[in-house]
């Protein structure tokens, strides 16, 4: 402050010197100081943090060759089995073996023994599919005799199932063997050419191997035969099962 004031008085002495001397200053013509201008502060560019440049985003190209994985399902048990050529529809005795003539070479043409009136009384009815297993048609004699054993397989539903015809008697059945013996034995009370369908509880023997025999030992003449067809195992009943 006190410098501009000397600065002043100096100016002013000065102007009254020249006024002294005659020399006039236009006063208009006196340099202006000049006034600074304000700048303002430049605004500072906002500090951005460098972002990282956007991930385009992948668009989807639907694949036309890749298929969608299928949903898996729980694998579901079919409630029905089939012995292996438990019906005899291989036309011969495959996963079968047989001893004696009784059952002959292979299984009887049950639909060309009705044509052709081979059968013993009445034709024959309730049979599966075309072939079935007979100790009388082979030979036309119910006297003869003969066995059938299964390859073993696994029991693996609590229920075992077949038709037979045939009649009662010792010597003549179908049994389930299982552990080195007979488990289940059925002699068919049902000395006609209609077949009838039995039910095994097998329950018991759930997961164990087992194998069937079906047996004419009987050479009685008349009814003394088996037919037997149509051997599955299943979860549930078709018949009252013994
Ligand atoms: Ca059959």
């Amino acid at each position: 402050m006190s410098g501009n004031f000397a600065i002043l008085a100096a100016a002013g002495a000065v102007l009254m010197l020249f006024s002294v001397c005659g020399i006039s200053i236009p006063i208009g013509e006196t340099t202006p100081t000049p006034t600074p201008t304000y700048t303002p502060p430049a605004t500072p560019t906002p500090f951005h943090a460098a972002t990282p440049a956007p991930t385009p985003i992948a668009t989807h190209t639907p694949s036309t060759t890749q298929t969608p994985a299928p949903t898996p399902t729980p694998a579901v048990q079919p409630a029905k089995v089939p012995l292996q050529n438990g019906n005899f529809e291989t036309g011969d005795y495959s996963h079968w073996t047989v001893t004696d003539t009784g059952f002959g070479s292979e299984p009887s043409d049950i639909i060309t023994a009705n044509v052709n009136h081979m059968y013993l009384d009445q034709p024959y009815y309730n049979y599966e599919g075309r072939y079935a297993a007979s100790s009388y048609l082979p030979i036309r004699d119910a006297g003869a005799r003969g066995t059938l054993t299964s390859d073993a397989f696994t029991i693996s539903k609590p229920y075992l199932e077949f038709l037979a015809t045939g009649m009662q008697n010792g010597q003549i059945y179908v049994e389930l063997w299982v552990d080195g013996q007979p488990v289940k034995h059925l002699e068919p009370d049902n000395p006609t050419t209609s077949f009838r369908r039995y039910s095994w509880d097998v329950s018991q023997w759930l997961n164990k191997r087992g194998y069937l025999k079906i047996v004419d030992a009987s050479a009685t003449r008349q009814h003394g035969y088996i037919e037997v067809d149509d051997f599955y195992l299943i979860d549930t009943p078709t018949v009252t099962p013994s």
